[in-house]
């Protein structure tokens, strides 16, 4: 009776908790500098990456450093990390191991952003606004761990911990989609393609503090 009654209360508490949704016309909100608000993105399948392609589309106005996705494992906080410098570089970290791309600081509005990586060469190449960046070596032969937590918001420094708000994202993301590959060179910066870890059009997801969802402003 005890048990039941347990289940009952806490059963529409977690199934709110956690949920997938189709954001294909929606954007998430950052709406304040804080080290409590984030999301919580839960791949399609957990597996272990040889190779990636990560897309995101954001918007803001910050002038100091943020993070745009944050992928930790237990053994690296940054597995996985696409950063914004406050010189306005990109800065790609692959299992701690850190490099920087210079790209052209969009003025205002959105950014789209794709990073694809692969293990056996190390190479990484950026591209902005559908245009290639350049590519560089990192972390040849390292594998980005499946077990994982994948957020955006924050910057993890611990395994879904360790915020700090001045590196937190105040803002919007959309549009961020992951695969296990490197996708074809013509479909990078096509906001149609779906990612198959991470799919905006099936995001399954979790947010804590101030989130909000809203309509897209941008394509
Ligand atoms: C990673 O990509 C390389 C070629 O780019 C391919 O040979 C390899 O099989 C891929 N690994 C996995 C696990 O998909
Ligand atoms: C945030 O950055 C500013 C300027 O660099 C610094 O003065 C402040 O102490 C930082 N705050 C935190 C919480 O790290
Ligand atoms: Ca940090």
């Amino acid at each position: 009776m005890e048990r039941l009654l347990l289940t009952t209360l806490l059963l529409p508490l977690l199934s709110v908790d956690s949920a997938t949704s189709n954001l294909r016309t929606q954007a998430l909100i950052f709406p304040r500098e804080s080290t409590t608000d984030y999301v919580v993105l839960t791949p399609q399948q957990q597996k272990p990456l040889y190779n990636f392609t990560l897309c995101m589309k954001a918007s803001t106005d910050l002038k100091r450093d943020y993070s745009l996705l944050s992928y930790a494992t237990r053994s690296h906080s940054n597995a996985l990390l696409l950063f914004m410098m406050k010189s306005g570089d990109y800065s790609l970290t692959i299992g701690n191991s850190e490099i920087f791309f210079s790209a052209p600081r969009s003025s205002k509005g959105p950014t789209h952003v794709c990073v694809s990586w692969e293990s056996a060469t190390g190479i990484a190449t950026l591209w902005v606004d559908g245009r290639p960046q350049g590519r560089k070596g990192v972390h040849r032969g390292y594998v980005v761990g499946a077990d994982a937590k994948i957020i955006l918001g924050q910057e993890q420094d611990s395994f879904g911990g360790g915020f700090d708000a001045n590196q937190s994202l105040v803002g919007e993301v959309w549009d961020v989609h992951l695969w296990d590959r490197i996708i074809p060179v013509e479909h990078m910066g096509l906001s149609w393609q779906n990612g198959n870890l991470l799919d905006w059009h099936s995001l399954t997801f979790q947010s804590s503090g101030y989130v909000v969802i809203k309509p897209k402003l941008w394509r």
